[in-house]
């Protein structure tokens, strides 16, 4: 990667992903896109292009412009309110990636773009997932993913295109806030729990979610995006985790720092029947061995590093 293009980058990956590209490969490399700009830092510290990813003409003019050589396309819906807006998130979804797929096709950029658990359904093996295995999700936003997994394995058989993906667990952060997905509970209890003792989970007790730090998801997609393409048998999208966790045990690791934290239960059905269709625990064997993939956060470390820098925030 030299020249990089970052589409979704105010987002909750893209705001963090932009800053630790521009401290790697220097801050003209990187430009940062999204549909609105805000006072988030990914759009101030380096070259910044406002695009809606629907727009494939805009996307491969600014592509062009900048000369890049690398596109990481993270602008979509994520899964609560791709099921409440199903169409949406189907046009905006594929409609997004096939326009980025293009305009690496016809620049010859390399190509990346997240896929998730979203991936997998309820006939899927639920514990230690296989990077090989049934996917039939039963939501738009996993009918999505896999439908991205499949177009990118096709750009890169037919046109050579280098496309790579993760499946993303449920993404942990403290800067940017995620918005509109199932897993976001975890990043709620922290904020919540610092700010009032108390939190009430609309994920049930005993749901177990594969979950990973944000720092180890960057570290995994700059990893992955320079791994010599010889290693990789597998492209799109490779299974990564870094924990499995439900609400009560989230609840214990936040009762070292705060003891009194209460955690409650009012369980939104809709978000609950996407998470019991999704895998308890992947396995990540194949990302280890073919690129080198070792998150370094557990739930103890992501833990501390949340509050201590949510306090630093809140207060
Ligand atoms: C969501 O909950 O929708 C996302 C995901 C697991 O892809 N965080």
């Amino acid at each position: 990667m030299k020249k990089i293009l970052v589409t979704g980058a105010l987002g909750q990956i893209g705001s963090e992903l932009v800053c630790h590209l521009r401290r790697l490969y220097g801050a003209a490399q990187v430009v940062a896109t999204d549909i609105r700009l805000s006072d988030n830092a990914a759009a101030h510290s380096g070259p910044f292009e406002l695009l809606d990813v629907m727009d494939g003409a805009s996307m491969l003019e600014i592509a062009k412009a900048h000369q890049v050589d690398t596109i990481l396309h993270l602008a979509a819906l994520l899964s609560a309110t791709a099921e409440a807006k199903p169409l949406l998130a189907w046009n905006l979804n594929m409609g997004g990636l096939t326009n980025a797929l293009e305009v690496s096709r016809e620049l010859g950029c390399s190509f990346f773009t997240p896929s998730s658990i979203g991936a997998f359904g309820p006939g899927t093996p639920k514990k230690g997932t296989p990077q090989d295995t049934v996917q039939r999700p039963v939501t738009m936003y996993g009918v999505s993913k896999v439908a991205g997994e499949l177009l990118c394995d096709y750009y890169h058989q037919k046109y050579g295109i280098d496309t790579r993906s993760l499946r993303f667990p449920g993404l942990i952060s403290y800067m940017a806030p995620p918005g509109g997905g199932t897993t976001d509970y975890v990043v709620d209890m922290y904020v919540e729990a610092l700010a009032k003792g108390q939190y009430t989970s609309y994920i049930a007790e005993g749901t177990f979610l594969d979950m990973m730090y944000l720092p180890d998801a960057l570290e995994a997609i700059v990893k992955l995006m320079e791994a010599d393409p010889a290693r990789l048998r597998h492209r799109n999208a490779f299974n990564v985790t870094a924990m499995s966790v439900d609400p009560e045990t989230v609840a214990t690791s936040i009762r070292r720092y705060i003891p009194d934290f209460v955690l409650n239960y009012h369980v939104d059905p809709v978000r609950q029947a996407i998470a019991e269709s999704w895998p308890n625990s992947l396995d990540s064997t194949a990302a280890t061995q073919e690129w080198g993939f070792s998150p370094v956060y557990d739930l103890g470390g992501m833990t501390k590093d949340m509050l201590e820098n949510l306090s630093g925030r809140l207060t």
